[in-house]
């Protein structure tokens, strides 16, 4: 696919992620560098964790991790394949009153499906930092990667209600970009391919850090996976060149 034919499709596009085929987890995330959110019959299901419920212990505890894939996750997948389920028999017996309703459910549901599938996957149990084209690239599109990391902190900690901060590849423009999302659906760019994102819905931190979103941001930090968005990025150029 050529840049002009994903920009055409970038309805279809905008909300999916990449990891190409050689990354660690490609043979399970991923299909065709896509990540990989469906089955073969269309239907909506969750990848195996990367790693253990405790490996990313001290900064996220394993009875979180456990909670938060399990039910969190796993309940947005379930949520999201109903919602399909129940626009088609609103199409099919033509009582279309309440399927505005379930378009409004599965944009939620689905986009906490693709932002929970990358946000696994952007993190690991070592500090790394950005290098190559992702770090020339922060540097052109944001002046330092340390102004990129006080940026997405303080977006990430003030976020209103529950959400998520996301860097981002605009292929509109061809930039890096920073989201605040709030839910898992509002304030996006169209278009935007998510390479890193930080979850600070409270299910997230709640139980090891209470009230602190702060702290578990910072904790984050130590723990973002800037090898994964970098393969990432390479995806996501590839897929628009
Ligand atoms: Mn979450």
């Amino acid at each position: 696919m050529n840049r002009k034919e994903f920009l055409q499709n970038g309805l279809i596009l905008g909300g999916a992620t990449i990891l190409p085929t050689n990354s660690l987890f490609a043979s399970s995330v991923t299909e065709g560098g896509i990540d990989k959110l469906v089955d073969g019959n269309g239907n909506f299901i969750q990848q195996a964790l990367p790693y253990s419920d405790n490996f990313l212990e001290p900064s996220m505890d394993a009875e979180t991790m456990h909670l938060h894939y399990t039910f969190h996750h796993g309940g947005a997948v379930k949520a999201a394949n109903n919602d399909v389920k129940k626009i088609k028999e609103a199409l099919d017996s033509n009582a279309i009153e309440t399927i505005d309703y379930w378009t409004k459910k599965l944009s939620f549901h689905l986009s906490s499906h693709i932002l929970h599938s990358i946000f696994w996957t952007n993190l690991t149990n070592k500090q790394t930092v950005p290098n190559g084209d992702l770090l020339k690239r922060i540097e052109k599109d944001f002046g330092s990667f340390d102004k990129l990391k006080i940026y997405l902190a303080k977006t990430s900690k003030d976020l209103d209600g529950n959400g998520w901060g996301i860097l981002g590849y605009q292929p509109y423009t061809d930039k890096l970009t920073v989201l605040q999302c709030e839910n898992h659906e509002k304030l996006t760019q169209w278009g935007v391919i998510p390479l890193l994102v930080l979850d600070v819905w409270e299910h997230a931190y709640y139980l090891r850090y209470k009230n602190k979103r702060a702290d578990f941001v910072d904790a984050l930090f130590n723990i973002l996976n800037w090898d994964n968005a970098s393969l990432r990025l390479e995806s996501a150029l590839r897929l628009v060149q």
